[in-house]
Parts: structure tokens; C-alpha cells; sequence
């Protein structure tokens, strides 16, 4: 039995498939962590999401900020765009099932896992965890969107969740506001300030962090008072490199033309499967 944790996806079905060989998958002894973005912009996300749907009991899966885009766009809250590729999902006579799958899946996973001998704690999620979040907020501000993203609010969150403002706690107004910038967090932080203040413009590399900014992993993060392993994904321009070691990014940007990776948390050995189409 081992664990492997994926990066974004995003369609990159053909390479899945690969890497699931390298590893050696088996569905009646491994657990697949994916960190979320399973589809879009990528050649298939249909097969991807049809083949997830059917291992889904081996799947752990966060939300990624391109899952949720899917739901806005398959909700009808807004238009797709020329760059989604997820339009034969949009067709397939499953959709609805598909929908109601992704909107159970949670904003955050915890797990202990056996890591060379000593059992240690894994969180992950698509895009990060700001530095003044505790445990106890991430499962609380997790467990409110899932709760919004089922409940009869769920559109106009779909709706309202577009936007990079406010990007702080302290600049909310209104409840749409604050789950907004906690779907932010979540789902596309790359960049921000010591307080939590979010830069989501830049996109670039670690080191050209905006003034005042640093990639979030990099601030004193509250979330590592008791030892955590983070994971997430997100940031291709990592390519999964963070320099800390119990801190991985797993977005090693395959649908970029990079490479699709698994970390396997027993003991850190990595697998990867280089882009082919
Ligand atoms: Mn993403």
C-alpha cells in the first residue's frame, strides 16, 4: 500500500495513464493525493475526469481553481472562454454527475502517513494556505465554501467568487467578499504579503516576487506550529522546487510541456512522466 501525490492534471490524460504504470497503481492498494486542476487547458480533460470518476474511491482530491471554473461554466454563472478545453464534458450525458462529484470534493485534505518509519502529517490543497491561517481556520473556512459550494447559495458563489479584490481579510464588506478571498487562498495564491495580502497578477517565478511580496510558503506560516508536511500544486513556474523541505509543490507544469509527477509520501521518492502530446 502506498500513497502518491499528483500535481495539476489539467487533461493531460495520456500522461496520467503513464505515470499510473510507472508507479505500478493498483486500486486495491494505493491512494492517489491530487491536488486539484483536473482539468482544462489540456487535450483531455474528458477522459481525465471519466477515469478519476472511476477511481475515485482511490482518490483523495482538492479543488483546484480550474474545477471550480468548470462548475461556473457548466452552471451557466459565466461564459466559456476560448482557452477552456472542457467542452465535451459539457455534452457527455454524465455532466450531471460529474457536477454533483466535483461539488463534494473538499477545499483541503489532512492525512498521517508512515514516512520512512515515522508517521507524520500531510495537508494539501490547490494553490496554498496563508501565513496567518491556523489549522483550525483551514478546516473551518474549507468546510464553509464546500458547505456554500452544496447548499442554495452555490451559484452566486460560482458567480461571485471572479475577482482579485479584496485581497485581504481587513477589505471584506461582505460574506461574498470573504469567501471570495478564501477561494483565493485556496485556489490561486501565489504571491503575498506577511499579513496575507494577496498579489494575484504575477505569476512568474519564485524570486521576482513583487515588493513587499514573497511566495506564500516562504512567510513564518502559522499553519507549521506542529509539524505538517504541505503539499499543493498551482505554480508550474516552481517547477516543483521550494526549498523547504516539508513543503512540496507538486505542479510540475506537464500541460505546459514540462512533466506530470508523483511524490510518494512513504518515502519521498518522486516519479515522473515528461509531456508526449
Ligand atoms: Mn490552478
Amino acid at each position: 500500500m502506498a500513497n502518491y501525490a499528483i500535481g495539476d492534471i489539467q487533461g493531460c490524460f495520456d500522461e496520467l495513464i503513464i505515470l499510473l504504470d510507472k508507479i505500478k497503481f493498483e486500486t486495491n492498494k494505493d491512494q492517489l493525493w491530487i491536488c486539484g486542476d483536473l482539468i482544462n487547458r489540456g487535450p483531455k480533460s474528458l477522459e481525465s475526469l471519466e477515469f478519476l470518476y472511476s477511481i475515485r474511491k482511490n482518490c483523495y482530491i482538492t479543488l483546484g481553481n480550474h474545477d471550480l471554473h468548470f462548475l461556473a461554466v457548466a452552471e451557466e454563472v459565466i461564459e466559456i472562454s476560448d482557452s477552456d478545453t472542457f467542452q465535451e464534458i459539457l455534452k457527455n450525458k454524465n455532466l450531471d454527475i460529474y457536477l454533483n462529484w466535483i461539488k463534494e470534493m473538499p477545499f483541503h485534505h489532512i492525512g498521517k502517513i508512515k514516512n520512512n518509519g515515522k508517521t507524520r502529517s500531510y495537508v494539501m490543497t490547490h494553490a496554498g494556505i496563508p501565513p496567518h491561517w491556523t489549522k483550525e481556520n483551514l478546516k473551518k473556512y474549507s468546510l464553509e465554501l464546500n458547505k456554500t459550494l452544496q447548499g442554495p447559495e452555490s451559484l452566486n458563489l460560482l458567480k461571485n467568487m471572479y475577482g482579485n479584490e479584496p485581497n485581504h481579510p481587513s477589505r471584506c464588506v461582505t460574506e461574498m467578499d470573504r469567501l471570495r478571498l478564501h477561494i483565493n487562498y485556496l485556489t490561486r495564491m501565489r504571491f503575498c504579503s506577511r499579513d496575507g495580502s494577496l498579489d494575484l497578477k504575477n505569476k512568474g517565478k519564485a524570486f521576482d516576487a513583487p515588493s513587499g511580496m514573497k511566495p506564500w510558503f516562504d512567510w513564518n506560516l502559522k499553519i507549521l506550529k506542529d509539524p505538517v508536511h504541505l503539499l499543493f500544486g498551482h505554480w508550474a513556474a516552481l517547477e516543483g522546487v521550494t526549498g523547504k523541505k516539508n513543503i512540496t509543490a507538486l505542479d510540475t507544469g506537464c500541460v505546459w510541456g514540462n512533466k506530470l509527477s508523483a511524490l510518494r509520501l512513504e518515502d519521498n521518492r518522486i516519479f515522473s512522466c515528461n509531456k508526449i502530446n
